[in-house]
């Protein structure tokens, strides 16, 4: 299969790391894999002492006499797979997905539809309605192409930019308000900073804001489903600021030892707030990082929906049937700023930012994709950004008008029997409202 072809010019441990990586692995499997991997104890090397061959465990190499350093670039320029060129046009009939129309308007309309929302709950903080927004623009392709490619029971573990998977598993837009406005309807109860969605029936694991804490949280849940045969990968998201963090390395390298049924979803947006990625990294990006770590490896064109697809798609393939992780480098552009709390034009141009919005932009290809087919017209996109506001602008007011949750609910739900000292605080929290209550507008809240 062709997207099999393509995925396959991966960057895996068999063409970077050469052989080198795969005594290490049998080492960490004889220091504790081995009861759940047995066969592994049978790959024993053979020693003998008339061979001049390294026998070192850490490493299968060859001895040189000549002083050499490996070269940092020994992975460089990795390629970027793409399906659509920026006009919407496919590059390469083999690699078309050959997706049902039906299915293309699916990527479409939540793409567009997040991006509506966004604006509504951006310009809601602006005007102090909410306390704190993140925006997706630029990323909806990451998003959505990566969702549709999966098992709708797929694990989802997320960093907080990617909302737009929610939108494809057609979590309803009264959820993603009620969290943002932390009112009643709020399956988090109110108790986390908007942005920071959940959803147990659509198998969304609660974001935290921690970076990175996701990766071997993730990784373990894929271990747990591997173990499980529950046939079923994790995928976990973060950026490329993320990537960074010392969980990561050790998400990674769990992934890689345990062999986890696991996608490692890079958003490499360009930026980590405003440090960018110039000054994140001296390596080649994060899809580099997958050989050192034993992990298949690809970098795709994120603004380009089909190429996430298909790599996803083929990643989820493999992992599952394989047991084993994978790595995508999705590169694209965050356009927005980092989040309300940042104003980007004090670190990056105007013409940077244009160059995205309006000449490389996943919408606009996928627009002009559909338009090229017969699939969409000038008619259909202005009913449809005219009918998706009034969607949004529906469950926006709706949200407004709910309650927010009763206060003692935050000393809820995380321990079964509550300690001491928590109830102590909410004793003490019960006595300051009943003392002060009327500087505080609990009308607005449930009793
Ligand atoms: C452990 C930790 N350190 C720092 C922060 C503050 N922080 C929040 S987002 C962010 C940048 C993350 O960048 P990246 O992973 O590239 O994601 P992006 O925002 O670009 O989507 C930082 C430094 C944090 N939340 N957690
Ligand atoms: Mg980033």
């Amino acid at each position: 299969m062709a997207v099999a072809a393509a995925v396959a010019k991966v960057w895996g441990s068999s063409r970077g790391l050469g052989r080198a990586g795969l005594p290490l692995l049998r080492l960490l499997g004889a220091c504790g894999l081995a009861r759940s991997h047995p066969h592994r104890w049978q790959r024993q090397q053979h020693f003998s002492s008339l061979n001049d061959k390294p026998q070192f465990p850490g490493a299968s190499a060859e001895f040189i006499d000549k002083l050499e350093f490996i070269q940092p670039n020994v992975i460089s320029g990795i390629p970027i797979y793409r399906v659509m060129d920026r006009q919407g046009q496919i590059i390469n009939p083999s690699e078309d997905p050959h997706l049902s129309q039906e299915k293309v308007l699916k990527f479409y309309k939540s793409m567009t539809l997040l991006n509506t929302m966004d604006r509504i709950l951006y310009e809601s903080q602006r005007q102090g309605r909410i306390s704190f927004y993140m925006t997706n623009y630029g990323e909806e392709g990451t998003h959505v192409g990566s969702a549709a490619a999966l098992d709708d029971t797929d694990l989802v573990f997320g960093q907080y930019r990617e909302a737009g998977v929610l939108m494809y598993r057609d979590y309803p837009l009264e959820l993603f308000m009620a969290q943002c406005y932390s009112n009643v309807s709020d399956l988090g109860k109110g108790r986390q900073m908007p942005v920071h969605y959940g959803c147990r029936e659509r198998h969304f694991v609660t974001i935290s804001s921690p970076l990175a804490t996701q990766i071997p949280q993730a990784v373990g849940a894929a271990y747990a489903a591997k173990r499980a045969n529950a046939n079923r990968v994790v995928i976990c998201y973060f950026g490329e600021g993320a990537a960074s963090e010392g969980d990561a390395h050790a998400g990674f390298n769990f992934a890689a030892t345990l062999e986890c049924p696991i996608i490692f979803f890079c958003r490499n947006n360009g930026y980590a707030i405003s440090t960018p990625t110039s000054e994140q990294y001296r390596g080649d990006g994060i899809a580099a990082r997958g050989p050192g770590y034993g992990i298949l490896s690809i970098r795709v064109d994120g603004n380009d929906v089909f190429a996430v697809y298909n790599a996803t798609k083929e990643a989820r393939r493999r992992a599952v049937a394989e047991n084993q992780p994978f790595l995508i480098e999705a590169m694209t552009y965050r356009i927005g700023h980092h989040s309300t709390s940042d104003d980007s034009s004090a670190y990056r141009s105007v013409d940077e930012v244009n160059y995205w919005d309006k000449q490389d932009h996943p919408i606009s290809r996928l627009r002009h994709y559909l338009q090229s087919r017969g699939w969409w017209d000038d008619e259909q996109e202005k009913a449809w950004r005219k009918q998706s506001r009034k969607k949004v602008m529906e469950a926006f007011e709706q949200a407004e008008r709910k309650l927010k949750p009763n206060p003692n609910l935050i000393f809820s739900d995380v321990y079964q029997e509550m300690p001491t000292q928590l109830r102590k605080q909410q004793e003490s929290l019960a006595r300051h409202l009943q003392t002060y209550g009327e500087h505080y507008p609990l009308d607005h809240f449930e009793k």
